[in-house]
């Protein structure tokens, strides 16, 4: 076994990486189909332990540089206003596994991705009965998990600007897809900010806590940074880049999960997702990147949900060929063909490729 420190240099053995990912697993593929991810399809990322939680006990306490210090049961968060939102999420390592050198984190291939109908109730009013004094700047969101990383013990704790959980659309969740939130998902609270990549939605949250600078604990400073070195202070993480993934076409080699489809017409589809603007479009190439061609778009169920696309591919011969889709956001934003390389893995998002066997 390796220690905390050799980890962090970026050795993980292979038992290590297993370990790692058959607790956190991601969503099959071929539940894109869904608009809403089945809950146990949900991709799952659990740092530490799941913890065990009282709901009778359980509190949420709002605190820090506020006017009127809060604490809510689950039965005071239950009756205030219920909304309901589809919310795609995804890992900020999503796409790491296919980064070389590999980084040594949760090696997520393309599947840390999943939309769920999170039910709660909205975060702001919570914050204005709490009242943000003057200095505030950041709110801190705190779990009741616990656990050691980099060799620091700690609770997972992530907070965003004042103004970003101000924001209409940020809610506390008690319910997934109809159901209270499974334990794995964060129960009994969990914070969803649309829009962002995964780290931001803490989950078993216990403490909101306004601040007067800005968070610097290890999730904020120390992981979730752009860096190419370690000594840099790097950019933060913050919302998903766009991203295209198809559903595996035909049918899968059970040890590759390579495919072999049958010459004639092939229907590809998929789900396109970013967190900087909507979708505005999706294009396939089937010569491995060389020459693309535009998906039909279907329509988001919300701003913040996947969008839904789909496109014929008609191979002319039978072969092997490498099927890659592209996602491109209103903003411009668009997937690159290369892997963006960083020390942590964040938010590769090359485009995906599947490789594909056409028999006749
Ligand atoms: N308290 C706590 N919140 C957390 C985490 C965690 O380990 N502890 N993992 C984060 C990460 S990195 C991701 S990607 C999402 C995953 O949410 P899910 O497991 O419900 O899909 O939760 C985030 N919230
Ligand atoms: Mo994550």
């Amino acid at each position: 076994m390796a220690s905390a420190s050799e980890t962090d240099l970026g050795r993980l053995s292979s038992l290590q990486e297993l370990q790692l990912s058959t607790r956190n697993h991601g969503t099959p593929l071929e539940a894109l189909r869904y608009d809403v991810t089945p809950v146990g399809l949900h991709y799952l990322l659990v740092h530490y332990d799941i913890p065990a939680v009282d709901p009778a006990t359980w509190r949420l306490r709002v605190g820090g540089r506020v006017r009127n210090e809060l604490e809510l049961s689950l039965d005071d968060i239950r009756v205030r206003p219920a909304v309901r939102r589809r919310v795609t999420m995804e890992c900020a390592g999503n796409g790491r596994a296919r980064l070389e050198p590999r980084p040594a984190s949760q090696p997520w291939v393309l599947e840390a991705v999943g939309t769920g109908e999170w039910g709660g109730t909205p975060l702001r009013p919570i914050l204005e009965e709490a009242g943000p004094l003057d200095d505030a700047i950041e709110v801190l969101f705190g779990g009741l998990d616990r656990g050691l990383e980099g060799g620091v013990e700690q609770s997972y704790e992530r907070s965003v600007s004042l103004d970003e959980a101000f924001r209409d659309e940020v809610l506390l969740a008690y319910e997934l897809n109809g159901v209270p939130l499974p334990p794995q998902h964060g129960f009994p609270l969990r914070l969803v900010v649309p829009g962002w990549y995964g780290m931001t939605n803490v989950k078993w949250l216990e403490r909101i806590t306004l601040v007067d600078r800005p968070f610097d604990g290890y999730q904020q400073r120390t992981s979730y940074r752009f860096r190419q070195q370690e000594d840099e202070e790097g950019d933060p993480v913050t919302r998903m880049e766009p991203r295209a993934l198809m559903v595996p076409p035909g049918l899968p080699d059970f040890l590759s999960r390579e495919r072999v489809v049958d010459l004639g017409p092939c229907r590809l589809e998929g789900r396109a997702w970013s967190g900087w603007g909507p979708i505005a479009a999706v294009e396939i190439s089937a010569d491995g990147g060389e020459t693309w061609a535009a998906a039909t778009l279907g329509r988001a169920d919300s701003r913040w949900s996947w969008t839904p696309w789909s496109s014929t591919w008609e191979p002319e011969s039978p072969g092997r060929y490498e099927l890659l889709c592209r996602a491109r956001d209103e903003t411009g934003k668009e997937q690159p063909v290369d892997p963006p390389w960083n020390l942590g893995g964040y938010a590769n998002n090359a485009a995906q490729r599947v490789v594909v066997t056409v028999r006749s």
